[in-house]
């Protein structure tokens, strides 16, 4: 991937995603019947009807939706950004769409503009604030795509000209503040096609960010799948969109919850290796989102926000040459940080070659004796005495600042 100089992007690491729209009032169930699948896709899956289907927009009113709540709870969880769904793949805009009807302003009894409200926390919470766009499969419009469907028949052009474009042309007039542009699954998008969208975009506002989804390796940074990480560390600018169950959607029989210690590994080990994490809430179609969701949030978010400095705006680390299990590394220039994930009396890693100045417990200060010294391991055995309060504590960091502006990681050696 390019070198787009998005800065803001680059320092994030942690960022909010949120999927709501009609689907959000199904809960992932039809008729009863519950989907099998994700259950934004509720309405492909199951082939709900256009007809029927757009009966949802008539009731949608979901009055417990809180955008400043939200965008407050967001930065409580030290995340920097923010990624809503504008338009999914059903087809409804969830804000004041003025080439549609299919609207949350115009068709649904809450009149409400989804993406004006959550612009506007973001702006007073300090977020950035992006906006997710289904640029290619729209399965409302007769001509937009419709993954396990026969689109042969159908006109992608006539949609493009007649929905996504002066779309795209609406959210970046009408929502200054758009940062991000996370486009998704783009089918049958050609180069050229993915190319008039980032021109479109870019033309309008050049300092929105596209997301690697915009098709034909031409976004500004690379997205991989849900929860799917780069093994190694990954060169250029990219970020992990993932669920905290397994759907985006809200769906109620869902209760797969993952564990937050192992998000927070996640994180960090996506930070090591210079990535972003979005993590995904689904609110039900009052607009309430998932207590399992909060509780998950605020553990992982709880440790964001006592280390930050170790997470925000840290740099990818050149891989370390052994398995460690009970924790993980992050770096930025002449900071080197460990993450303690599982308890241990003191901490014992090697062929780490740094010069430390200082080192101390993140959250508290407290400062930690450290010993540097070869032995029959190899040179450069470092041994952290812990505080009586962190031994056999865990998810605490412990930061070095060092001389170098990176450690060197030494290669194994017999
Ligand atoms: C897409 C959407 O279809 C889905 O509803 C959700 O919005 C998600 C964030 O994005 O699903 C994908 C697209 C690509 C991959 C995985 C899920 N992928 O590349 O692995």
């Amino acid at each position: 991937m390019h070198d787009t100089k998005q800065q803001w992007f680059k320092d994030a690491k942690f960022g909010l995603f949120i999927h709501f729209g009609l689907y959000s009032q199904l809960a992932g169930e039809y008729e009863g019947e519950t989907t099998p699948s994700i259950a934004e896709w509720i309405m492909n899956t199951l082939d709900i009807p256009k007809t029927e289907y757009r009966k949802l927009a008539r009731e949608f009113n979901p009055t417990d939706f809180d955008a400043d709540w939200i965008a407050e709870k967001a930065k409580s969880w030290g995340m920097k950004y923010l990624v809503f769904t504008s338009k999914h793949h059903e087809g409804f805009a969830m804000y004041d769409s003025k080439c549609s009807d299919y609207t949350s302003v115009k068709a649904s009894p809450c009149h409400r503009d989804f993406v004006a409200e959550l612009q506007e926390a973001c702006k007073k919470n300090g977020l950035k604030f992006g906006v997710y766009y289904s640029q290619a499969q729209d399965w409302d419009d007769p001509d937009g795509y419709m993954a396990r469907h026969d689109n042969s028949h159908k006109t992608y052009r006539n949609y493009l000209e007649g929905k996504c474009f002066p779309q795209l042309k609406e959210l970046l007039t009408q929502y200054p503040d758009i940062s991000l542009l996370w486009f998704d699954t783009p089918m049958g998008t050609t180069a050229e096609e993915s190319k008039e969208m980032i021109d479109l975009v870019k033309s309008i506002n050049p300092n929105v960010i596209v997301s690697g989804r915009v098709g034909n390796g031409l976004g500004d940074y690379m997205t991989t799948g849900d929860n799917f990480i780069p093994a190694d560390p990954f060169p250029g600018d990219w970020e992990v969109p993932a669920t905290l169950n397994d759907t985006w959607g809200f769906k109620k029989s869902d209760d797969n919850w993952k564990n937050p210690d192992k998000i927070l590994q996640l994180l960090l080990k996506i930070n090591s290796r210079g990535g972003n994490y979005l993590l995904n809430i689904g609110p039900d179609g009052t607009g309430k989102i998932p207590e399992e969701s909060i509780r998950i949030l605020d553990e992982v978010g709880g440790y964001v926000h006592r280390n930050a400095d170790a997470v925000f705006a840290t740099r990818s680390l050149p891989k370390y040459p052994y398995e460690v299990d009970w924790c993980v590394f992050t770096g930025k220039p002449h900071k080197f940080f460990i993450h303690v994930l599982s308890p241990k009396t003191v901490l014992e890693v090697i062929n780490i070659n740094m010069t430390v100045k200082k080192a101390y417990i993140l959250e508290d200060g407290t400062e930690v004796r450290v010993d540097l010294e070869t032995t029959c391991e190899g040179p450069h055995m470092i041994t952290v005495f812990l505080p009586e309060k962190y031994k056999n504590a865990k998810n605490y960091c412990v930061c070095f600042e060092i001389e170098e502006e990176t450690p060197e990681f030494e290669a194994i050696r017999m």
